[in-house]
């Protein structure tokens, strides 16, 4: 035999497109103006997050300004006991998944009254709404979800486990660790990584061999999908396919959604525009502003008028002053508290 086989793997990309007119006919009004109204939630608690720092509170803020139809749009087709793995980037996943927003601003700075009572900060977690954890090591939580998505397997149950992560997580050896093992025990679990185009300070060409996360997929077996992040529609309906096919037991998948953070990394960086991006480049994606793209088209659809978005906003800016005056208000944990909800007890001679 002299015929030597030499096989490339070359990337192949195919597009196809949905016309938005159909995936809005195929929602109801309810769901669409849930996520407009957890869009506008969620931005309004950046806001009042923004009064507290002004105050002199002590929270590192990682705004989701700019970014909020992700988290909100892809929660929006979730269940009660549906998982969500959150990072970092805001706190959009909470309001989406239902934690009360007073108890969510309390917690932000560590009051008695917070959904942590006070423990937690911003490290936000909620048994109840199946939130495992806003976790501190970049890409470490990548394969906890990929454990929870397991149990779920074990105990025979059709949930499933949505998992959030940055551009930057994608270089932690774990998201390869997490892709294969997802991939090679059909988990249901929907990675979503959220390209912003930076991390911290550093553009993603200067620390990413690939400019599309999803490419990550392949080597792993799972289907990658790229979107645009900003339109809630569209991340609401690809997003929920992936979790109706992780539902069926049809195993994971790997859904990037391109976007952008208004903001600077944290409230710690106040580069907003200067430095390590310019002021055109911040300015062209407020262009594509999520929120402001779905209420031209909740209108231009004839889902909603002027007078209901409006009602929202006027709702949501008074619930975001009343959960900042009430996070005000609210006392710290007293020294005994420091004594309840831990694993060693003292009465137990632990
Ligand atoms: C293992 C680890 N390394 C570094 C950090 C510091 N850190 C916090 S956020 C962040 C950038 C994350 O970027 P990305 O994943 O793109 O998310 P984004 O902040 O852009 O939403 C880094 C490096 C960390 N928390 N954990």
């Amino acid at each position: 035999m002299n015929n030597l086989t030499i096989k490339k793997i070359t990337k192949q990309e195919n597009c196809t497109t949905v016309d938005k007119a159909t995936i809005v006919a195929s929602m109801d009004k309810k769901t669409m103006m849930t996520i407009y109204r957890d869009m506008i939630r969620t931005r309004e608690l950046d806001n009042g997050i923004e009064e507290l720092l002004k105050r002199g509170e002590s929270i590192t803020q990682h705004s989701t300004r700019g970014q909020e139809a992700t988290p909100i749009a892809t929660i929006a087709n979730l269940r009660k006991n549906d998982y969500v793995m959150p990072y970092h980037r805001g706190w959009g996943w909470a309001i989406g998944k239902g934690m009360n927003f007073k108890e969510i601003m309390a917690e932000l700075i560590n009051k008695k009254t917070g959904s942590n009572r006070g423990r937690g900060g911003p490290q936000l977690a909620s048994w109840e709404n199946r939130i495992m954890g806003r976790p501190g090591i970049q890409g470490a939580h990548l394969s906890i979800a990929v454990g929870i998505a397991l149990s779920i397997k074990y105990r025979k149950t059709d949930e499933v486990v949505v998992c959030f992560f940055g551009n930057g997580s994608s270089n932690s050896g774990n998201l390869h660790e997490s892709l294969n093992m997802a991939s090679t025990w059909k988990v249901p679990v929907v990675f979503i990584v959220e390209n912003n185009l930076y991390e911290i300070y550093e553009p993603i060409t200067d620390t990413t061999s690939v400019s599309d996360i999803a490419d990550r997929a392949l080597g792993h077996g799972l289907e990658g999908t790229i979107i645009d992040g900003n339109d809630a529609f569209l991340v609401y309906k690809v997003v929920g396919e992936a979790i109706e096919k992780a539902r069926r037991g049809e195993g994971p998948s790997l859904i990037e959604t391109k976007t952008y953070r208004w903001m600077g990394h944290s409230s710690n960086d106040q580069r907003y525009y200067g430095g390590y991006r310019s002021k055109e480049e911040v300015d062209a994606w407020k262009e594509k502003c999520p929120i402001s793209l779905m209420e031209k088209d909740l209108i231009a659809f004839g889902v909603a008028t002027q007078a209901e978005l409006d009602e929202i906003q006027k709702a949501a800016v008074e619930e975001k002053q009343a959960a900042v005056q009430f996070a005000i208000d609210s006392p710290y944990p007293e020294y005994e508290d420091l004594l309840t909800d831990n694993y060693a007890d003292e009465k137990e001679g632990l």
